[in-house]
């Protein structure tokens, strides 16, 4: 069995001080390692300052090599803050007015991933499967191809694939083009993605589309799918039953006094539609005077990326937000929104998900979006929440037994929020059964097989090169 080479930004390292459960995406790489045995790379997450990062930081456990490199200052704000965060981060989401774009950043995008290839190559062996994960690795193939890797490589994009005419506002958009049909086989969340991804290859006249999964593109035919992601649904799910006796679910629990409970956990960032989901709460307050002082909105929120700019302001005005919705909304004895700006132990937050009558996943775009397939999960099945979902998560193309609402209009995600806690447990049950028959089924340990075995049984004779070269950006 060939071994499996994963490579990502971050690696997750396991933490053998720290007792807490990994997230579902790396238990799932880490069976499909301790199966086959391999390596997993990437960035330390670690800056050596002005000088050039030392040694590869080598990690073994089992059959697993973990291979962590620190990367330097400038390569850190280049690849990381500059291009990938603040440029393809953006595009992606379809936030054209975000994108800032600039030729050092994009130089040092490509140079970081030169320097990812060159600490890589050395440590392949022939037959070695590799499987590159997202939008800070993309040139990645390109770079090993060129120090002569033939090894089969694979490549899946977390985050959404905007229509061309998104896409072409960046103006390195063919390079990244050019870079994606270097791969063997090209991974994405949904096939509204993969369209997005053939139609913009098509449309630009870089590439046809000789079947619904191959793709001929630069003198080369390779393979695009879509493996929608999914969760470690039965561990979750035993989680939130076992989360009823953790301390903190049931002081939360306590404290709600009879209210029902509506929650929203996300990482900050402007994708996930917050302030629009707290206007919408807003709405339906007072639209819904009877729901006054019987609801409680808990919003978890974990700071992200503080050092970018966006971020940082987003960070002051949910908070201001949600205290000025308290300041106008709140009495002394009820507070609507409890906000929570930081991250939560896996076990509680499947205790929250568990006792939440509706779960609010309204990102303004979201590559899939986990937090709606946790959160079904993580219900009882005997009395099951609602879950409101954006039509613009991942997730929508899956879980049609939410109520799907366009986060944009903050009246109609009101009106779904009254929807959710008016509706009769049988409409709770038969919706909630529906996804959760479909998550036990597609979780992800199965996304893991199924990418994997698309990449290994890629037909013989499987790459055809054309034997075209292009020259690297410097
Ligand atoms: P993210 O944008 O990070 O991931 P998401 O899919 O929602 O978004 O995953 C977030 C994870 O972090 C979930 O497992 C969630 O439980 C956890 N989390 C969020 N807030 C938390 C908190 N306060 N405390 C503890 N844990 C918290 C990217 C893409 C997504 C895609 C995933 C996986 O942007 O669209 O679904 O990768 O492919």
């Amino acid at each position: 069995m060939s071994r499996l080479v994963v490579v990502s930004n971050r690696v997750p390292v396991p933490d053998t001080s720290k007792k807490a459960p990994a997230g579902g995406l790396a238990v799932a790489l880490k069976a499909a390692l301790d199966e086959r045995g391999g390596i997993w790379m990437g960035w330390s997450g670690q800056s050596s300052g002005e000088d050039e990062p030392g040694e590869l930081k080598i990690n073994e456990d089992g059959k697993i090599t973990y291979a962590l490199t620190d990367l330097t200052d400038r390569d850190v704000d280049e690849y990381y803050h500059g291009f990938a965060n603040r440029v393809l981060w953006p595009i992606c989401h379809y936030r054209l007015d975000l994108a800032d774009y600039g030729r050092k950043e994009m130089t040092g995008y490509f140079r970081v991933n030169r320097f990812f290839a060159s600490r890589l190559q050395p440590l392949l062996k022939p037959d070695d499967i590799i499987w590159v994960h997202d939008y800070h690795l993309i040139p990645l193939a390109s770079e090993l191809r060129r120090m002569g890797v033939k090894n089969r490589i694979g490549f899946f994009l977390h985050i959404p694939l905007p229509p061309a005419d998104v896409l072409f506002a960046m103006p390195v958009h063919e390079e990244i083009l050019r870079n994606l049909a270097e791969y063997d086989l090209v991974g994405f969340q949904t096939d509204h993605d993969l369209a997005n991804f053939a139609g913009a290859l098509v449309r630009e006249g870089l590439g046809e589309k000789l079947d619904d999964n191959t793709l001929s593109s630069f003198g080369r035919q390779f393979r695009a799918g879509h493996y929608p992601i999914g969760i470690e649904t039965a561990a979750f799910a035993a989680y939130a039953r076992r989360a009823v006796q953790n301390a903190l679910v049931r002081k939360a629990a306590e404290s709600l006094e009879g209210r029902e409970l509506i929650i929203g956990v996300d990482r900050l960032d402007y994708s996930k539609g917050i302030t629009q989901r707290l206007d919408a709460y807003e709405q339906f307050i007072n639209a819904n005077p009877h729901r006054q002082g019987n609801v409680s909105y808990l919003q978890v929120t974990p700071k992200s990326r503080s050092d970018v700019p966006e971020y940082e302001a987003m960070q002051r005005m949910v908070a201001e937000q949600a205290g000025r919705v308290n300041g106008a909304l709140g009495t002394v004895d009820w507070v609507p929104i409890r906000y929570i700006n930081r991250s939560v132990a896996r076990p509680v937050l499947a205790g929250l998900y568990r006792i939440a009558r509706v779960g609010l996943v309204t990102p303004l775009r979201d590559g899939m979006n986990l937090v709606a397939k946790e959160y079904v999960a993580a219900q009882n099945p005997e009395d099951p929440g609602v879950l409101i979902l954006s039509r613009f998560a991942g997730a929508a193309r899956e879980l049609t037994g939410a109520l799907l609402v366009n986060p944009y209009d903050v009246e109609g995600t009101a009106q779904a929020i009254e929807q959710a806690l008016a509706m009769p447990l049988e409409e709770r049950r038969n919706r909630w059964r529906q996804m959760m028959d479909y998550l036990l089924v597609n979780d992800v340990m199965h996304w893991c097989e199924d990418f994997l075995d698309d990449l290994i049984n890629l037909s013989p004779g499987h790459p055809h090169s054309t034997g075209v070269t292009h020259e690297p950006i410097q």
